[in-house]
């Protein structure tokens, strides 16, 4: 059999844009493929939900593949450690309640398993604004982030979603869009971000599962980002609450589409 150059650049195409059109209507869009928002893919598509991730970079995994200061090995706790088990990432105990991983091995697994569950993840896309009707979030507003980076003056495209997570890491950029454009709405105190607070990791883990909620009318925050909305601290290089983060927003999210 002769290779078809054509045929070969078709079949990307092609494809692509089915998938594209596929999840141009979905029940949940997550922005961010970092661990928190990869787990609550997973755990949504798991039940059959239609899901879609944008990732603006090139790479999935977010703040996972460096470990701590670049050492790649990952720590989660006790309570963490069966999410890791159930997508089948070899753990080791490192001292009681402290489960150690290679965080090549997690990334690599979580990635997997999350795309294999269902979920779409489209990579390079950048979502640069939300939809807003009725006083609710009804999707997302994307363009190539190689268009943001290069500066170029291109208008985006849009997809509807009858709900959307915010697991934009550290930047909670969903929700940063919400203030700049409607004003102090969110559901926080002050309806403001309130902004991540120094590090402390006991604190930092237990609250990023309360604060991993509905943060204004269909947008959830999951992970880093749920932290930095509603004033907690940030945890160091411990990965347990991301994960934990994630599937609290994924059983929320279950109870809202049934
Ligand atoms: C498309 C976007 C956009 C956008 C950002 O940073 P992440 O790994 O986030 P989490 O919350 O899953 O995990 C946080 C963890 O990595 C971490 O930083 C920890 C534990 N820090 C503790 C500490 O003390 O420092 O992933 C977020 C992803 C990234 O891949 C971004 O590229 C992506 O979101 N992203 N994608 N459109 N507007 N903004």
């Amino acid at each position: 059999m002769k290779l078809d150059d054509t045929l070969i650049s078709k079949a990307i195409v092609e494809e692509f844009m089915k998938d594209f059109l596929k999840f141009m209507e979905v029940d949940v869009a997550i922005v961010g493929a970092g661990p928190a928002g990869m787990i609550t893919g997973y755990y949504l598509a798991k039940k059959k939900r239609k899901v879609v991730i944008f990732e603006r970079k090139l790479s999935v995994g977010g703040g996972m593949w460096g470990g701590g200061m670049m050492f790649n090995k990952i720590v989660v706790q006790k309570t963490a450690k069966p999410i890791l088990e159930e997508i089948g990432v070899s753990l080791k105990e490192y001292k009681k309640g402290y489960y150690i991983a290679d965080s090549i091995e997690t990334v690599s697994t979580l990635s997997s398993r999350t795309v294999k569950s269902g979920v779409k993840i489209f990579n390079l896309i950048l979502v640069e604004d939300v939809m807003i009707r009725k006083e609710k979030i009804t999707g997302l507003v994307l363009n190539w982030n190689a268009v943001s980076l290069a500066n170029l003056h291109i208008d985006p495209l849009a997809i509807r979603a009858k709900f959307v997570v915010d697991s934009t890491g550290h930047s909670a950029e969903v929700a940063r869009i919400i203030v700049r454009k409607l004003g102090k709405k969110l559901f926080t105190e002050t309806g403001d971000l309130l902004g991540e607070k120094p590090m402390w990791a006991e604190i930092g883990e237990r609250l990023i599962v309360e604060n991993s909620k509905e943060v204004y009318p269909g947008l959830y925050v999951a992970g880093m980002a749920a932290n930095a909305v509603f004033g907690a601290p940030r945890m160091g290089p411990i990965f347990g609450g991301m994960l934990l983060s994630g599937k609290r927003v994924a059983e929320l999210l279950l109870e809202r589409l049934k």
